[in-house]
This record gives structure tokens, sequence and C-alpha cells, in this order.
């Protein structure tokens, strides 16, 4: 009796853990059979304590069986287990798998800003003809920034509409020129340095103005230094960023640190001369500022003007982008925008 109860329940569970159809039911199907109130244990329960009544063969077979049932449903019960856990893992390896043999992707390489790149180029020019690059501070004193170049405090360009003044009477540089006097404070004569960076001015954004922009200035310091030089080394500059052979002119410039001052220009690349929207029908583009350094300046920097002189250039290097690349708004460089930044 006791015993068809237990096989009649072993052929029960057999077929319900063998056919349990996925991992939940077979987890209620496990606490319903072998759980600790289950129906095995209480079955169990119920034949230890009827068992005392049995002859001993019998209870010893009883016994055997109880184990035999036990062990079978459990074992029954791991396979169709591992079997729900293996067809998950399947189910994962298929969604999830890498052909690792595969070629990689590739990373998509960046490309430098285009001011970056100029500046690289202008860098690479000077450093070749020995000229070494330096940095200074973009918070500056009234006396690097104007002071020393020559430029008194009453002069215009110290205005605060063009100067942004920051606290402990600094400002924000307005051109790289400060490099130049730290330059020949630190190093003395002869000096031949470029000095490219960020400046800033207080001036109303629109497509050829911008609050913050680049500059690359320079100056060369020897003995009896001639605006032969200066031509030299400014129309080498010019060459090597648009790649060809250009004319250039000079025109009276004034610009308090040098004297005599210029500003130098380039014939059209676009017409040759002949007149263009681009040189507004002159024939001529300017290019940049430039001029032999004012004793002033060089007294300034502790350089003696009766032994040395030298000359120096400033040009606005976003300027320069613009004219080679052919970019016709200055807020394209500035927004920072992927798209416009990509073509070059
Ligand atoms: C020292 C002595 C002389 C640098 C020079 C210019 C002429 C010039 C402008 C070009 C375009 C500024 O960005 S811009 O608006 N600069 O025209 N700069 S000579 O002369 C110096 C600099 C430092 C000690």
């Amino acid at each position: 009796m006791l015993e068809s109860k237990l096989t009649g329940l072993q052929e029960q569970a057999a077929a319900a853990l063998d056919q349990a159809p996925d991992a939940e039911a077979l987890e209620a199907i496990r606490v319903d059979i072998l759980g600790r109130k289950g129906q095995l244990p209480t079955l169990t329960t119920q034949i230890g304590k009827s068992m005392g009544k049995l002859p001993p063969e019998e209870r010893a077979s009883l016994g055997k069986l109880m184990n035999a049932v036990k062990q079978d449903l459990e074992s029954r019960y791991e396979a169709r287990k591992a079997a729900f856990e293996r067809a998950a893992l399947d189910l994962r390896l298929n969604a999830e798998w890498l052909d690792l043999t595969l070629p990689a992707p590739g990373t998509r390489p960046g490309t430098l800003h285009p001011l970056t790149q100029i500046q690289r180029e202008l860098e690479e020019y000077f450093n070749s003809l020995g000229f070494a690059i330096l940095d200074g501070p973009e918070v500056e004193d009234e006396w690097h920034n104007f002071d020393a170049l020559n430029i008194p405090a009453t002069h215009p360009a110290r205005d605060a509409q063009d100067t942004f003044f920051v606290e402990g009477g600094l400002l924000l540089r307005t051109h790289t020129s400060p490099v130049q006097v730290r330059a020949m404070e630190k190093f003395g004569a002869p000096l031949r340095i470029v000095a490219p960076g960020r400046v800033f001015r207080n001036e109303e954004v629109d497509a050829s103005h911008e609050h913050t922009f680049y500059q690359l200035e320079g100056m060369m310091i020897d003995k009896d230094v001639s605006i032969g030089h200066m031509l030299y080394f400014l129309k080498g500059l010019l060459q090597s960023i648009f790649h060809r052979e250009v004319t250039v002119r000079l025109r009276p410039g004034f610009f308090p640190f040098v004297e005599p001052g210029f500003e130098l220009d380039i014939q059209c690349l676009l017409c040759g001369g002949s007149g263009c929207p681009v040189c507004k029908q002159s024939g001529w583009v300017e290019q940049l500022g430039c001029g032999l350094v004012h004793p002033n300046v060089l007294r300034a920097g502790g350089i003696d003007p009766e032994q040395w002189n030298g000359f120096a250039f400033g040009l606005g290097v976003t300027r320069l982008v613009m004219m080679r690349y052919g970019i016709d708004d200055i807020r394209h460089l500035a927004a920072g925008d992927l798209r416009f930044l990509r073509q070059f």
C-alpha cells in the first residue's frame, strides 16, 4: 500500500519533471514534490512513522525504495535544470557572439583644427630658420601688454572698450607681443622667436571679428637687421602657407612698437592682381603688420638700441586660415561644429 503510493508518486513526479516546459515551471514542480513540505518528504515521513510495524525485510526494502525514488527524482530534476541552463546559455551565446577573426573596425581618426594646422605650419617654417617658439601668460600686466610696447597710458588701445580688464590690475592680453617683451627680458640679444597664441579683445562679434582670436607674432634682434631681412622671412612665410610664389608690397602703417611700421600686402592669389571681389578690385590683399622694433621697446626689454636692432611682425592666424581655405565667416571657426571642421 505504502509502496504503491510511493511508486505512484514517483511515476507522476518523473513525468512532471521530464516534461516541465521551462525553468520556472520546473522550480514550481521541485517545490511541490521535493521541497521541504513537498509531497515526497510528506510521504516519507508518513512511511517512517508506520515502518515500525513492518517485518524487518520489508522495512529494509521499503527504505531502499524510498532512497531510490528520492535519488531518481532529484537526478531528473538536476538533468532538466541543466538542460534549461544550457538552452539559455546557447540563446545568449547566439545573440552575443563576436567574431574575433574579423578585422578591427578601425578608429575614426580625428583631425587637427584648421587653426592648429596653420599654427603648426607657421611654427615649422620659423623653427627651420632658427626661431624658438615661445609661450606666455594669457592674463598679463599692463607693463608687458602696453607700457613696454611704447603704448602709453593715454593710448586708445588701452581703453576699457577694447581690453578685458580683470581683478588686481591685470588684463587679458590683447596681442601676443608681451611674450616678446618677456623674451627680451629673459634672453636678451641676439634673439629669434615667434609667439603664437590666443588673444582677447572686447569687440562686437561679426563675420570678421571675434572677442577671442589667434595671433602669431615674431621678432628677430641682431646686428644691422634690415627691411630686406624682414622681407625675406615674411615673403618666405607666406609662400610656405600658400604653397606658391607670392608677390608682396609694403605700405606705411603705424604700430607704436615699430618704427618704421608697415602693412604687408600680397598680390591677390585669386585674380593675380587684375582685380576681383576678394581683393575688392585692388589687386592686393592685406596680410600682416611689420616693422623695425622701436628703440623704446628694445630699451624697455633691457636691450641697448645703440648696439642691436631688429624686425618684428604680427599676423592674425584666423585671418590666414580664412584666406587659405576661402572661409567667409570667422564664426565657423569658433563654433566647434564638427560638420564644418571635418572638411579640413
Ligand atoms: C615687440 C616688438 C614688436 C609685432 C607686430 C604687428 C606689427 C601687427 C597685427 C596683425 C594682425 C595684430 O592680429 S592683428 O590685428 N600686428 O600688425 N605686430 S609689428 O611687433 C612687436 C611685437 C613685440 C616686443
